[in-house]
Order: structure tokens, then C-alpha cells, then sequence
């Protein structure tokens, strides 16, 4: 079997693109997320092609993780890329406003999840050495605040910090870890953080190029298959139709 890549959240978005992207360039797939009848469709969908392994996960449940990674069949047991995109974005709204329980959700998977799929498949991603890759799900809410962005930009904060540590303890393994730092790409991102607005995301997303989930599956192969030597610490991809603002400056009317 040739390369294998480990996605979490490829049910939808940008996961679920890249795991078309890279079947479509002969790599075998370990596909996770929590909605089993999707990761069904992708796997019969894609396993025509390649070999595919799918199983739901919560990535918040490290005994979940790890008793997926120890059951992974042998084939599947040697992983070169490992995806780590599950995460997502709560209340769009002012901080003072937020149920705790939005923010607890965000860093038990964007913090907790990932770390916890880190920890469990550093073993194999440091036997494969050379050439392995880490393509952690950053944002560029990681860098930049916005308003009700929150304990979201936060936890994609420590992705990035994450990232660049890990670097440092990964030196002389041969596996690059990178922190992938999308702008406003459309997904079901924006239906999951207003919990099921439909017109505020497609809102969002009218009248201009968002980034597509395809645009950053095609990126995340490019990070995964650079030559061996090379490493991309953060890659930060906006759509060309997106931009900073001024500062916001409060008057006293
Ligand atoms: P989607 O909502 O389309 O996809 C999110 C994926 O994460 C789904 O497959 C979902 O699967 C999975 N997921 C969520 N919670 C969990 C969990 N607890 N355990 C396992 N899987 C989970 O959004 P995107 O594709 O846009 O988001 C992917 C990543 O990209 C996220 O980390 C997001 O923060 C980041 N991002 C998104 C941007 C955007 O504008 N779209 C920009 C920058 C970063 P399921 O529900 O089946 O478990
Ligand atoms: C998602 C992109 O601009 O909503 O991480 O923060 S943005």
C-alpha cells in the first residue's frame, strides 16, 4: 500500500476535500469524524479508487482516539500525513453574551481533539520520518482578533503555538509540522457556528470569493508533499476579496 493520511472532520468542508484530494493522487485514507452515514458515502465513494478505513470519532475522547489508533488494521497502521482539521467556531456574538458551554465545546475539540490525535499517532508519523507531515487547522483568527471571535481565535492561537513547539521537539525526526491558517473559506463552517442560520451564512457568503474547501485540500496536499527537506512552519491563505480592517476606535457620543 502506498501513503496513508489521517483526516479528522473529513465529513464535510475542508476534510472531507481533502480526502478526495489526496485518493485522487493514490493515497490511502483514514477518514474520522462524528457523522457516521457521511464518512459511509465518502468511503464508498472513494474506495474505488483507493483503500479506505473510516470510523467515527469524537476527538474530544482520548480514550476514542487511542483505541482507534491501537485498532487501526495493520495496512492502515503506518501513517505519513496526518490532517488534523476537526474544529469549529461558536457564537459569533460579543463575549460577555456567550454561554460558557460554546467556549468549553471550542477548546475540548480545537485544543483538547487536537492534541489528543497528536499525541496518539506521534508514534507512527515519527517511525515513518522523513517526509511525514503535520498539517494542523489554524485560522487566521489565530493572528488577528475580531470581534466575537473570542475563545475561537484563541484556541487557534494555540494551534500555532502548538505547531512551532512541536517543531522544535520534532527536530531530527524528519516529520514538519505546519500551521495552516485559512481566511473565510465556505463550508458548513458558518452554518455550525450560528447554529443553523442558514441566511446568515449564505450572507456571509454572497457577493464574494470565499476560499473553497477544494482550495485548501489542493494547499494541504502541497504542504504534505513537498520535498522532504523543506517545511512550511505557517501558511496563512486568504481569499484575494479579503483584507485587515482599521482599528476600531470607541467615541463618547
Ligand atoms: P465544517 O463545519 O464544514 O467541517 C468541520 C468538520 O469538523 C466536520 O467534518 C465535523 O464533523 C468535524 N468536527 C467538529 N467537531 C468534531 C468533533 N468533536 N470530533 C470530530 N470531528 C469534529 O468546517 P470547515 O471545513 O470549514 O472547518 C474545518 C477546520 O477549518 C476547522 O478546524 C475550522 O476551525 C477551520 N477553519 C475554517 C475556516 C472557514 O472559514 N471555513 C477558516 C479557517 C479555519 P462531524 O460534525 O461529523 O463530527
Ligand atoms: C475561520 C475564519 O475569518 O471566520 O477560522 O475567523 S474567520
Amino acid at each position: 500500500m502506498g501513503k496513508v493520511v489521517f483526516i479528522t472532520g473529513a465529513t464535510s468542508g475542508f476534510g472531507r476535500a481533502a480526502a478526495r484530494k489526496f485518493a485522487s493522487e493514490g493515497w490511502a485514507l483514514v477518514i474520522t469524524g462524528r457523522r457516521e452515514e457521511r464518512l459511509k458515502e465518502l468511503a464508498e465513494e472513494l474506495c474505488e479508487s483507493v483503500p479506505v478505513h473510516y470510523q467515527t470519532l469524537d476527538v474530544r475522547s482520548k480514550e476514542d482516539v487511542d483505541s482507534l489508533v491501537k485498532s487501526l488494521p495493520e495496512s492502515f497502521k503506518k501513517i505519513t500525513c496526518l490532517v488534523n482539521n476537526a474544529g469549529l467556531a461558536l457564537s459569533p456574538n460579543p463575549a460577555q453574551t456567550v454561554d460558557i458551554q460554546d467556549w468549553h465545546t471550542m477548546i475540548d475539540t480545537n485544543v483538547t481533539g487536537l492534541v489528543n490525535v497528536t499525541h496518539a499517532l506521534l508514534p507512527t508519523l515519527i517511525e515513518v520520518g522523513k517526509g511525514a507531515s503535520i498539517i494542523n487547522v489554524g485560522s487566521i483568527a489565530g493572528q488577528w482578533p475580531y470581534p466575537g471571535s473570542h475563545v475561537y481565535g484563541a484556541t487557534k492561537a494555540f494551534v500555532k503555538q502548538f505547531s512551532y513547539n512541536l517543531r522544535c521537539d520534532l527536530l531530527g525526526t524528519g516529520v514538519r509540522v505546519t500551521d495552516l491558517a485559512p481566511g473565510i473559506a465556505e463550508t458548513e463552517f458558518t452554518l455550525v457556528r450560528t447554529k443553523g442560520d442558514q441566511a446568515a451564512s449564505d450572507a456571509l457568503y454572497a457577493n464574494t470569493q470565499a476560499l473553497t474547501a477544494e482550495d485548501i485540500a489542493d494547499t494541504m496536499f502541497y504542504l504534505a508533499t513537498l520535498p522532504a527537506h523543506m517545511c512550511v512552519n505557517r501558511l496563512e491563505v486568504m481569499p484575494t476579496a479579503q483584507a485587515w480592517n482599521p482599528f476600531a476606535i470607541y467615541r463618547e457620543s
